[in-house]
């Protein structure tokens, strides 16, 4: 077969638009508002003319699409690349890039090494971290993305893992090299993955058993080596997933919740009224601005969602962003409010891959924003927030501010 981009280029199901945006463009990536409309109002499916594959942003089929893994599945890869019929970069993630029953049994052992006692732990140590960077940065010109929201995950989560020589840089780029790596061979994708040499072979390396504290999360998942419910081999491999997932997408977070809460004054002023609100303020940062902005399906089978169509083989680009912000299913989807009800929001995903490290990841932005509640009285933007294209992260590239002492 002929590949398109790396997948079975599909013909358009009876029923679907065809329309030429590209979802992987500059704009697109960067001010997402005007795509997410578009992309709603083409129906339940869209037909990406550029990539001759689907692509969905309404909250009911999106939804649909994730939560069944026997359909839709996660093996043919997440990007548009389908592992069926091309190499992929990297070896393929033995938890994100596999489906049910393999995926059962690696899933289980990192549930376990962050298991809500091990997160119970970790709360203290998070919450001085924040308390100590937020202290130091306080009424100074700082580039939020830099000194905050970089600055806080690359502190506390290698530590936590267990890292022993921990480089923040290949860190934060490998987290970019990864999930620039689910789209097409565009200029992102290839840019990033010239310094792969660079990165690459520091992070397997720092997967290693013996690169590991004894007392880390890593070190839970060796042990479970130990006692044969996965081999030495598999255990790297889940090590290298928490590297994968968990630097850029809290380093994110982080920073959009900065972002939400700098252009929202009024809720900033709630959430200084009640920090208890923090983990409220972090959870509708997620839905709003939705970190992992899409992941790729593809369909096992032939088969129909919402009346459409669907040919085997077909990749289905599920735009999480465009589903959180659906005006059908949120009521005011575009406005920042810390008091709505969040449940249900796609930003984690939804479904048996739904994210494993949700609440490390809400543990770190919770002390952060509860950090910045406690000590900061006005948060002033000093220049344009810039947004920094990435193939499915939505993150900012810069943001200068200065957080006024309360
Ligand atoms: C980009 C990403 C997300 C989640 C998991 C992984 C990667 C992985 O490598 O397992």
């Amino acid at each position: 077969m002929e590949l398109f981009h790396g997948h079975k280029p599909i013909a358009v199901p009876e029923g679907v638009p065809e329309w030429d945006a590209d979802p992987y463009g500059t704009d697109e990536l960067t001010d997402t508002t005007p795509f997410f409309t578009e992309l709603r109002a083409q129906g339940p499916f869209a037909y990406m003319t550029k990539y001759k594959m689907l692509a969905c942003g309404r909250y009911e089929e999106t939804r649909e699409v994730f939560r069944d893994h026997e359909r839709f599945v996660s093996s043919r890869g997440v990007g548009v690349s389908d592992f069926a019929l091309e190499e992929p970069w990297r070896s393929p993630s033995i938890v994100l890039e596999v489906d049910p029953p393999y995926h059962n049994k690696t899933r289980r052992v990192i549930m376990r090494a962050l298991s809500p006692k091990v997160v119970a732990d970790l709360r203290e140590p998070f919450a001085q971290d924040a308390d100590a960077l937020v202290a130091r940065l306080l009424n100074r010109d700082i580039e939020a993305v830099v000194d905050l929201a970089e600055a806080f995950p690359t502190s506390v989560f290698p530590r936590a893992v267990g890292i022993r020589e921990p480089d923040s840089r290949k860190l934060i780029d490998y987290g970019a090299m990864v999930f620039n790596a689910i789209g097409p061979d565009n200029d992102l994708r290839r840019r990033i993955m010239a310094r792969a040499p660079d990165i690459v072979p520091w992070i397997n390396e720092a997967c290693l058993r013996a690169n590991l504290t004894e007392d880390g999360i890593g070190a839970t998942i060796y042990a479970a080596s130990d006692d044969g419910q996965i081999t030495e081999d598999e255990a790297g491999m889940l090590v290298r997933s928490l590297l994968s997932a968990g630097v850029d997408t809290t380093v994110t977070g982080i920073g959009n919740a900065l972002w939400c809460l700098a252009t929202n004054p009024d809720q900033f002023e709630l959430l200084k009224e009640d920090p208890s609100l923090a983990l409220a303020a972090f959870e509708e940062t997620l839905r709003l601005t939705s970190p992992v902005q899409a992941f790729c399906r593809t369909a096992n089978v032939d088969t129909e969602v919402s009346g459409i169509t669907i040919e085997e083989g077909s990749k289905i680009l599920c735009v999480l962003g465009a589903a959180n912000r659906d005006p059908d299913h949120w009521p005011e989807a575009e406005k920042f409010d810390i008091t709505r009800k969040t449940a249900g929001h796609l930003a984690l995903g939804v479904g048996p891959h739904i994210c494993v490290g949700q609440n490390i990841a809400r543990a770190e932005g919770q002390a952060v924003l509860r950090a910045i509640a406690e000590k900061v009285d006005r948060i002033d933007v000093l220049g344009d927030a810039v947004w920094r294209p990435n193939n499915a992260i939505h993150a900012l590239d810069r943001m200068p501010l200065r957080l006024v002492a309360r």
